[in-house]
């Protein structure tokens, strides 16, 4: 009786025991998958999903008008997202050089659907020396040609090489320099370093830059790597890196970016005040953010960040939202987003309301998680679990079409969309 009773009892020890272990296998197996799919964040009402893995230290992300997503890998690679997958092949595999430096920034052309422009920034090696230039390629089926360069020899260096490109809302590309490691250049106005740069989509100067016949915008920049214009007020906005790495201090900035403005580097930083340089409207003291990629929040999807500037950060490993007075140059309000979930984030990126984020952790300064680096997507926290029965929309100025291959909807111009239907790409 004795026996049975201690063979029953451990009998019952053991089914105990592989009961514990199942439902802790359980719950590794599910929530390390819903780990690597989705991450919700209940006290920002936001959630997060990867749309991408595996790439390789990305920089730069756009947005194609038909639902394609291009982005930079700092190691030389275009790559390129269709129907939900990276694809395979890269568009273009660059040889750069420069360490940090590399294939850095990425952006297309406002009118894109009609003439399939894109424009990248690059590191390279000549000889003894390092450069970046900005190119205009041209694109068909997922590849590019034609390379015609619009902007070279901007110094370059294994460190601070700048690397940003966008088009403000007059159609101007600006293009924002490092000092390549040597902070006197940032004041000399005949350098391309360390300066924000403005030229046509030609590469033309315009007529109306700062200084006559040159494509410096501002200058005293240090590393800038950020940079959008407020969409109520037109205002510029951008990023830098401050000293922590030759000063001993961080000080990493926010400036408000006018036309022929001395931004002060290397002669003043933080809250340092001269009548000839413009100091920032927000530094971060003794605490180093490496702040890179950043954009206003034009969306109507998450309203808690509407009209905010979205800085990526490095080192910082967060995402920071501010609220800013541009006008009179304030910070009204901030707030702190993600962090160290994700590691270091290198862009900040809008596309139809949506927040897009990409991580750095493969850079050499980061610890590599499972699947890095990743492009994330981030959405109001009851989207996802409401992704089957809520209905579609798109921002204003856009109209829904639906992928014939697929069925998956996405939001169009509405002149795109005419042609995509025409092609037999989208139906209604
Ligand atoms: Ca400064």
């Amino acid at each position: 009786m004795h026996k049975e009773l201690k063979q029953l009892s451990q009998n019952l020890t053991r089914l105990i025991g592989r009961t514990i272990a199942l439902a802790f296998l359980f719950v590794v197996l599910v929530v390390g998958t819903r780990d690597v799919l989705a991450q919700e964040f209940p006290q920002h009402d936001l959630r997060v999903e990867t749309i991408a893995e595996n790439l390789d230290v990305p920089w730069a992300i756009a947005f194609a008008p038909d639902g394609r997503i291009f982005v930079t890998e700092r190691t030389g690679a275009l790559q390129v997202i269709e129907d939900d997958s990276l694809q395979n092949a890269p568009v273009l595999k660059l040889d750069v050089g420069g360490a940090e430096g590399g294939l850095l920034g990425l952006t297309l052309d406002p009118n894109f659907e009609e003439n399939h422009y894109l424009y990248l920034y690059y590191t390279y090696s000549e000889f003894l020396s390092t450069y970046n230039r900005v190119s205009r390629f041209t694109e068909s089926n997922n590849s590019v040609s034609d390379e015609l360069v619009l902007i070279d020899k901007i110094p370059g260096a294994a460190i601070h090489d700048g690397g940003r490109i966008k088009f403000s809302p007059d159609g101007k590309l600006y293009i924002t320099t490092g000092d390549a490691a040597n902070m006197l250049l940032a004041q000399n106005l005949d350098s391309l370093a360390g300066k924000i740069l403005r030229i046509n989509p030609d590469g033309t100067i315009p007529h109306d830059n700062p200084f006559a016949d040159s494509p410096v915008y501002s200058y005293g920049h240090r590393n800038p790597q950020g940079l959008d214009w407020e969409p109520t007020s037109g205002i510029l906005v951008a990023t830098e890196h401050g000293p922590s790495g030759d000063k001993g201090f961080a000080r990493d900035e926010i400036n408000i970016i006018s036309a022929g403005k001395n931004y002060g580097w290397p002669e003043i930083t933080g809250d340092e005040e001269d009548p000839k340089y413009v100091s920032p409207i927000f530094h971060t003291g003794d605490v180093a953010w490496a702040p890179s990629g950043a954009a206003f929040y034009d969306g109507n999807r998450i309203p808690d960040l509407k009209g905010k500037f979205l800085v990526a950060n490095l080192r910082g490993v967060h995402l920071h939202a501010f609220e800013i007075d541009t006008t009179q140059g304030k910070i009204l309000s901030e707030q702190s987003l993600f962090s160290g979930t994700f590691g270091r984030l290198r862009d900040v990126h809008i596309n139809d309301g949506y927040i897009y984020l990409l991580t750095s952790n493969q850079d050499g300064r980061g610890s590599p998680r499972q699947n890095d680096d990743r492009i994330l997507k981030v959405m109001p926290l009851n989207q996802g679990l409401q992704k089957e029965t809520q209905e579609e929309t798109c921002s204003a100025g856009l109209e829904l079409v639906i992928k014939a291959s697929n069925g998956n909807p996405a939001c169009v111009k509405p002149a795109t969309k005419l042609k995509l239907i025409e092609r037999g790409w989208a139906r209604n």
